[in-house]
């Protein structure tokens, strides 16, 4: 914690200087990225820095007159050093925005920086529902994980699954997706036979699997972070599960685009509510993932989209105060903002701050010899369910 004395006077010395660096750094916005770039969640850092830096490069990198630089750092995937770097970014480089933020605890870390300096921070890849409200100047781009979780609750219980048993990372987006899909699955007359929870380090699901398979549930849900899937995955195949007639459901973490070419076809016919596929039709992201692939010679996945989203909100709202940066009025220019992203409408939630967004139900399939979450129904325009009363 950095107490409120050595915070003024950090940021009163910060002060001083911005005064005396004169007319050029007002020429230029600078967005202060932080994201795991080394550690086990590099993949969802590189993806969310990819999809910012490509929107950044389709409009000129120019808003309002100013030139929009970001400046990037690595915290590893640590909160205590995603914390102390953007205390760093305020105060040293005097970034007018943070953004980022691969996993909860690197943003709920982060929220006391942007209120104290008041500082907009776009989350653009975290997903719990209380990171909107530890902080009046958070903005999401990303998702909430209830949304897809109570999303794939109702499609389950409407096609015929009756118990679940449910898997998920024990920290707080698995608890939300615990939470969000077994209350509506319940309440449509499902029945949750069992609720697990395995954790954040190196997990083996060896035994978590077997209380499943003891179960007889017709499906197992699952939560694990977008990123390190694959274990969970291969353990599964391993015990013979995709043939014994337990499915896998749950949001789309686990079947994300970077990772789903790799399971082999032993996950066709996955099924799992997200936001976003590579293969969502529309022009819009063919041409979104022709240049993405075009940049990065990879597929994008969800996680990108909170980077390619979150900078378009950030531009966006600058050319609204007409390249004014001061905190509160940015963060009040983002609400209420609404537009086509290459995984469909999406808003920012006048009164939470919050992403509004279609999530899609999606079975894996083999399309032109890979494999993909085809998008076969859509719940429109998908509110925060955490929120709703
Ligand atoms: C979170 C949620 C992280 C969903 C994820 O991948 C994910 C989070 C790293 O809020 O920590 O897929």
């Amino acid at each position: 914690m950095i107490s409120r004395r050595v915070w003024v006077s950090l940021m009163g010395a910060a002060g001083l200087a911005s005064a005396s660096s004169g007319a050029l750094a007002q020429e230029t916005v600078k967005i202060g990225m932080i994201l795991p770039l080394t550690g086990p969640f590099t993949p969802i850092g590189k993806q969310v820095e990819a999809g910012a830096k490509l929107y950044l490069s389709q409009i000129g990198g120019v808003v309002a007159g100013k030139k929009i630089e970001i400046v990037l750092r690595d915290d590893g995937g640590v909160p205590d050093a995603t914390k102390r770097i953007a205390t760093e970014l305020v105060v040293n480089e005097k970034v007018n925005v943070l953004a980022g933020f691969g996993l909860t605890p690197l943003a709920m870390a982060t929220a006391p920086i942007a209120t104290q300096s008041k500082t907009p921070l776009v989350v653009m890849a975290a997903g719990t529902t209380a990171i909107v409200d530890a902080s009046p100047f958070i903005a999401r781009t990303s998702f909430t994980q209830a949304q897809s979780a109570a999303t794939i609750a109702d499609w389950a219980a409407k096609n015929g699954i009756k118990k679940v048993v449910t898997l998920v990372t024990d920290y707080a987006p698995g608890i939300d997706s615990e939470k969000f899909f077994s209350e509506p699955f319940k309440a449509a007359g499902g029945e949750v036979l069992a609720q697990l929870r395995a954790p954040l380090q190196n997990p083996d699901y060896a035994p978590f699997l077997q209380r499943v398979i003891d179960a007889k549930p017709d499906a197992i849900f699952v939560f694990v972070p977008a990123g390190v899937g694959a274990a969970l995955m291969k353990q599964y195949v391993e015990r013979g599960m995709d043939k014994s007639g337990i499915r896998l459901i749950g949001p789309g973490d686990i079947t994300d685009d970077d990772l789903l070419n790799g399971y082999g076809d032993s996950a066709l016919g996955v099924v799992t509510a997200h936001l976003y596929s590579a293969n969502h039709p529309s022009a819009a992201n063919k041409a979104y993932v022709e240049a993405f692939k075009k940049a990065n010679n990879m597929r994008p996945n969800f996680m990108s989209l909170g980077g390619y989203d979150g900078m378009r909100l950030i531009t966006e709202a600058l050319k609204k105060t007409n390249g004014a940066t001061d905190g509160p009025g940015l963060i009040a220019a983002m609400k209420g903002m609404s537009w086509e992203s290459p995984r469909g409408p999406i808003s920012i939630d006048p009164d939470t701050r919050d992403i509004v967004q279609n999530i899609y139900i999606r079975k894996v399939e083999k399309v032109d010899g890979e494999l993909y979450n085809v998008e076969f129904e859509t719940y429109p325009s998908v509110k925060d369910p955490a929120r709703k009363k």
